[in-house]
């Protein structure tokens, strides 16, 4: 039922708006026959694992799809960048950017090498070349860029700058399937690039995830260490691990791909229906896509100004969970201030903040197959009423905005 007035929310005790939670990252399910038709194929053939017919599909169509020479599927995106850092013998200080997930730092910090936050651009969200040059030292050995929202990071300033150091770039890709940088697929760029396959990603293998390379060598090295370092029966050349994709996930992960325009095709319906609802709202700023790139309008992100909303992105959260709506606040607070980040780098805030005033401003709306444009106007009918008069109602309640 549609709320009216702000006395109808409820967080002052209205019903809520949806009946069951909406949350966000509910994964894009491709065509079900076709995922289980696959399981039972490789139920009959009795291979589950250990680079089966489908990882190796899944690996030549991802490959076909970006245009890059080489896809290693693993078992997940944290994996990924891991076996990354360590194949490209990253050591001492990499510089990350602190918004992002918490996986690119911890990649890094697994394997004792020190995370350096660096702040980012506010309109890009994604790291500031300018501050990355001003951040390197004689421990620095790399340099990964995150492409947050699918939006690349400045691809050409970020390899002057490792070309110039003699560093090693790579990227963090999670989000960035499907996406485009000055017409290229992302996938291209740097030593390596990673993707994730994670349930809540733009397509899914359940848990997976990918490492793209036009590098025939770091291929042959990765393929190595994902698998215990097995050259053959009973030979291991190398330090390895265990980072396979398993077949079912492999499964999953082709039927996603299958898929990809209809996903693409939804989420930018989806995003469209989010920017008609959301205009001219005070203090709302919608993430903007370059249109004259490839995007996967994954996630529909928005800053709140709270001057001119007159409502914090606090509260607004907290009216949106009330209604139902999981509305969530990634990057918040920004990996510096998680641990173990936070207890090493008391004061990296200092330097980073655009990252600070972004992680106090950031909402991510519900978005993806689960979601209809009926859901997105409701969920945008909340949203101006809660910004319309909102504050208002909270002092005649005696309660404050903070
Ligand atoms: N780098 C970047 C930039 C990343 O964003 C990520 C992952 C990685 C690296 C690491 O890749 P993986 O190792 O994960 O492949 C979620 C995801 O778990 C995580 O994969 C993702 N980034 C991150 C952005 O989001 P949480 O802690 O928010 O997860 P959780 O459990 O709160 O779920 C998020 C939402 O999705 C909830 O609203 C519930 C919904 N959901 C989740 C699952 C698993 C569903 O509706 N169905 C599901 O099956 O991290």
């Amino acid at each position: 039922m549609m709320k009216n007035s702000v006395h109808e929310l409820a967080i002052f005790g209205g019903e809520s708006m949806f009946k069951e939670k909406l949350h966000i990252g509910r994964p894009n399910i491709g065509n079900r026959e076709r995922l289980l038709e696959r399981i039972n194929d490789m139920l009959d053939r009795r291979w589950l694992s250990n680079n089966g017919t489908f990882v190796q599909e899944f690996e030549q169509q991802l490959a076909d799809y970006l245009g890059v020479k080489h896809c290693i599927a693993v078992c997940n995106g944290t994996i990924a960048l891991e076996l990354v850092i360590r194949a490209l013998e990253f050591k001492g200080e990499v510089i990350v950017p602190s918004f992002t997930f918490i996986a690119t730092a911890h990649a890094l910090q697994w394997q004792e090498i020190t995370p350096v936050f660096c702040d980012i651009g506010p309109k890009t969200h994604t790291l500031d070349p300018a501050k990355v040059e001003q951040m390197i030292t004689p421990r620095t050995s790399g340099i990964i860029g995150v492409h947050v929202w699918g939006q690349p990071c400045n691809v050409d300033a970020l390899t002057a700058i490792a070309d110039r150091h003699q560093l090693k770039l790579a990227f963090d890709a999670s989000h960035a399937l499907g996406c485009s940088y000055q017409g290229q697929m992302i996938g291209n760029f740097g030593k390596a690039e990673v993707f994730s396959f994670h349930a809540t990603k733009f397509i899914n293998s359940f848990e997976g995830g990918a490492i793209a390379t036009n590098d025939d060598e770091l291929n042959e090295k990765l393929r190595l260490m994902k698998n215990f370092g097995f050259a053959g029966f009973d030979n291991v050349i190398y330090l390895g691990t265990n980072g396979k994709m398993s077949e079912v996930s492999a499964a999953m992960g082709l039927t996603s791909l299958e898929s990809i325009d209809e996903f693409m095709a939804v989420n930018r319906r989806n995003y469209e229906v989010y920017q008609q609802e959301l205009a001219g709202l005070p203090g709302v700023k919608l993430f903007p896509y370059n249109e004259s790139e490839k995007q996967n309008y994954q996630y529909v992100v928005v800053e709140v100004d709270e001057t001119n909303a007159g409502i914090s992105r606090d509260l607004l959260v907290e009216v949106l969970h009330a209604e139902n709506v999981i509305a969530r606040r990634y990057f918040y607070p920004g990996c510096h201030q998680m641990e173990p980040y936070r207890s090493y780098f008391p004061h990296a805030g200092l330097l980073l903040p655009e990252t600070e005033k972004l992680t106090s401003k950031v909402l991510i709306l519900p978005t993806g197959t689960a979601i209809s444009e009926e859901i997105i106007i409701q969920i945008c009918k909340i949203i101006r009423l809660a910004i319309a008069d909102f504050p208002l109602k909270i002092k005649n309640q005696g309660k404050t905005t903070h």
